[in-house]
Order: C-alpha cells, then structure tokens, then sequence
C-alpha cells in the first residue's frame, strides 16, 4: 500500500480533448503519477501519436476517442467502457475550443458551438462518469476552466460564458455528489503556452499587456498545470470539493 498520497497507481484516467495541448500534457502528468490513460479526442492520427509517445516513456495509454459534443458517441463509450470492466475513476473535463471576435459580430452557431464543446461537454460525460462513481461510491472529476471563469476581455465572450459556467458546475457536481464519495474540483489556467494561444503569443501589443498583468512577468508552461492536477486526481484531495485553483502567475491577486 503506498504512503505517497499523490500516487495513481491502479487508478484509470479519462482526460478528454487529451491528443495535444494542456489535455495530452495533463494525461502524461497523470500517466507518470501511475494511472492508466484514456486519450480522448476525435483526430485518430494525433491520438495514436500521442498514444505512441506515453507508451515511447513506458506509461499506460490507451485511446477512447469521441466527439465530446455528441452525446449518443459519449454514451456509447460509457458503454464500451462498462463492457470491458474499466472504471474511470478521475475524469478531466478539459475539452474546449476557442473564437475570437467582437460579440456583436457572433452568430448563434458561432455561440452554441463553444458552450456545448467547453460546458456542456463537461456536463453530459460528467454526468455519465458521476452516475458509475456514485455507484462505486468514489470518483474524482476535474473540470478545466480558466482565468476567464473569473475575468473578462473583449472578443471572448462565449468562451469566458462557458468557463464562468464550468466553476459554477464544478460547485453544483461538488455539491450534490460530494455526500456520495466524489470530490469535483477545477483548474484555471491562465495565459499558457499553447496552440489555442498562438495568435496571442504572436500578437506584440497583447504581450506587452500581458506583462503588465501578470505578476510572474511570463506565460505559463502546460507541464505548470500537472502538479495541480496529480493533487486533485489524488487522495490527497479527498477532503477538498468545489474548488477553483488558479494556475495563473497571480494574474488573479493583481489589480
Ligand atoms: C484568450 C485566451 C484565454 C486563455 C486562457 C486564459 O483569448 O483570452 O484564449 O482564454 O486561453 O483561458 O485563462
């Protein structure tokens, strides 16, 4: 038995939206504490590649790849999974897209194509995983979110809508599944370095604002994000529900 509290070992991890970016960086932090991964996403090429490259450091992955906005695809997997024995036992709701322009100028498509892919996606496989954890009587699930769960900026309105709507969610799952063994929690990363951000790192005048914003002075690393989220997935987290933690370089404290 280990006293390691931040240990995987035996554990199955779901992360979706796992084949690149912060999910593929979250899904081998968790691989490397010991659990078994589940890749998820919808691009078979990038998820056998990502696959290859967890399996390349010896790590458990396999891959669990659906559209995580069409419910009767995560229902089927659900089903997949039941039927070959596997338990997820920590779900990372990580899945998200983003689109950037004036609000005036988003369509409803535009609009209801970033919730259901960045919140609703979160409640559906949330609510699919909640129901075989409660039955267990244990379950972590971790729902990304962001900086943008608490601040707002121009031209981000549908994605800042979402997030602002996962903390909210994380605290509705903490509060009615917390009685039944499950701790649900969420990260918020801020300005990190990766795909979704490109325009912005590649934008002078944003990164000059965003000096002046963040105390660390810097964009954040994915690899910043995984230690938060060992925590979460693990026992060591047993007594910690409806929690944000912001990985953010104190954007959040500043003014
Ligand atoms: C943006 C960015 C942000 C970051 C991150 C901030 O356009 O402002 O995409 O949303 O991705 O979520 O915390």
């Amino acid at each position: 038995m280990s006293h390691n509290p931040f240990d995987l070992s035996g554990k199955t991890a779901l992360v979706t939206g796992s084949s690149r970016g912060l999910g593929f960086v979250m899904a081998r932090g968790l691989a490397r504490a010991g659990a078994r991964v589940l890749l998820n996403g919808v691009d078979a090429k990038r998820l056998q590649a990502a696959q290859a490259s967890l399996k390349g450091e010896g790590l458990a992955a396999d891959v669990l790849g659906f559209d995580v906005t069409d419910e009767a695809k995560v229902v089927a997997a659900f089903g997949k999974l039941d039927s070959e024995g596997t338990a997820v036992d920590i779900l990372v709701n990580n899945a998200g897209i983003q689109v950037r322009k004036p609000l005036l100028e988003f369509t409803s498509d535009e609009w209801r194509r970033v919730i259901d892919t960045n919140l609703t996606s979160a409640f559906v496989i949330g609510r699919e995983a909640a129901r075989r954890m409660v039955a267990r009587g244990h379950g972590k699930i971790i729902n990304i979110g962001s900086l943008a769960s608490e601040l707002a900026r121009p031209t981000v309105a549908p994605y800042t809508a979402a997030k602002g709507g996962i903390k909210m969610l994380t605290r509705s799952m903490a509060v009615e599944w917390a009685a039944k063994g499950l701790q649900v929690n969420g990260i918020g990363p801020g300005y990190m370095l990766t795909d979704m951000n490109q325009a912005l790192m590649d934008n002078a005048d944003f990164n000059t604002w965003l000096m002046t914003r963040v105390p660390a002075k810097r964009w954040g690393k994915p690899d910043e994000l995984v230690g938060a989220a060992v925590f979460l997935a693990s026992s060591a987290s047993d007594y910690i529900n409806g929690q944000m933690i912001y990985i953010d370089g104190g954007m959040l404290a500043s003014m």
